[in-house]
């Protein structure tokens, strides 16, 4: 598929927000074509669009986080829309708790505008976004690798802020990502296009690819660095969700009370955050997110195993075979 103007292109896979020294840079990168013929480039071991990268650029050099900031980064497709309504829920659930007169944000607001990428919204519009008109603490999301996010947070005068990263087994994240960006141009694309996304996807010439490259950052980061950075897996969500939201309560300083338990407050959350609940709500039926995405696109199916329905037995033959290869000896292995 070529490159087309009459797709529905957000922001991030533009080219038109770079500065002269980015343009200068890029120039220099390794080059490649996404499976629509949209450029990509390889900054220090990561794909990017020209937006994005600038973004990324921007993010390093200007946010500092502070030490009750919260990050959550997933790879696209890995579980962010879970995992964004699941910390907010959780870090905010006194505030209403004590006032039942308020709205619950997650059932008026997109999870997304709640909690605003770094690099895809706020350093996307702005070298300096005002950052002070979220609720303390702060809790923002990124796709960057946890190298490409250290160049900000290592160089921040507070004391490190917690990092959660959410995982997704690949060939459910691939599947996601397909029927996501049939949703998110606006097309049908065909079969061909499946198989040019897919070859890309293996040989890690993707946005923020090579995925497993990202996963093993986190990995490794959370080995490293067990008191701020914590990693968790979109299917032990799905399988254990009770121990994974205590889990990552406790991770981020906020554990549930036993009064808590008791009462139910744990299943009260994962009620308000499931899909069923979020994917019906008309906010994300109807709406648009502040970067200008139908809000619907984020809720499908959310199935552990969706790939069984799309993949052929040699494709995920071929992506297990990389994945495998990739994270040997790492000790991070999908089951
Ligand atoms: P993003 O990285 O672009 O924000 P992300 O939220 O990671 O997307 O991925 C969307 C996937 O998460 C979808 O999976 P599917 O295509 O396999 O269905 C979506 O259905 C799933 N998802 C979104 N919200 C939830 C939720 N509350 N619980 C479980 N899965 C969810």
């Amino acid at each position: 598929m070529e490159a087309s103007q009459e797709l529905h292109l957000p922001n991030y896979m533009k080219d038109d927000n770079i500065s002269q020294e980015t343009n200068n840079l890029i120039s220099s990168l390794p080059a490649d074509k996404d499976f629509m013929g949209y450029s990509l480039y390889n900054y220090k071991g990561c794909w990017y669009y020209p937006n994005t990268l600038q973004a990324v650029l921007d993010v390093q050099d200007n946010f500092r986080p502070q030490k009750n900031d919260i990050i959550l980064a997933s790879l696209p497709k890995g579980g962010t829309t879970w995992l964004k309504s699941l910390v907010f829920a959780v870090v905010h659930r006194e505030k209403y708790r004590e006032n039942p007169q308020i709205i619950h944000p997650l059932l008026s607001q997109n999870p997304h505008d709640l909690v605003p990428f770094l690099e895809i919204e706020l350093y996307a519009s702005s070298q300096t976004p005002d950052l002070a008109k979220f609720p303390s603490p702060m809790i923002f999301s990124t796709h960057m690798h946890l190298n490409a996010l250290h160049e900000a947070t290592t160089k921040s005068s507070s004391s490190p802020c917690k990092i959660v990263y959410v995982c997704r087994g690949l060939k459910d994240t691939f599947v996601s990502g397909w029927h996501y960006k049939n949703m998110l141009h606006r097309t049908k694309m065909d079969q061909a296009s499946f198989e040019l996304m897919f070859d890309a996807y293996c040989r890690g010439v993707t946005l923020y690819g090579p995925y497993w490259e990202h996963m093993l950052s986190y990995w490794k980061g959370s080995l490293e660095d067990k008191e701020n950075v914590l990693f968790m897996r979109y299917e032990e969500i799905i399988e254990e969700p009770l121990i994974q939201v205590k889990r990552l309560a406790e991770f981020l300083n906020c554990p549930f009370t036993e009064e808590e338990e008791e009462s139910g407050s744990v299943e009260e959350i994962l009620n308000l955050c499931s899909l069923r609940n979020l994917r019906n709500l008309e906010i994300n039926k109807k709406g648009t997110t502040r970067i200008g995405i139908d809000s619907n696109v984020f809720f499908r199916k959310g199935e552990v195993g969706d790939w069984k329905n799309h993949l052929t037995p040699q494709m995920a033959k071929r992506i297990d075979e990389v994945v495998e290869v990739k994270l040997r000896g790492s000790g991070l292995i999908f089951p």
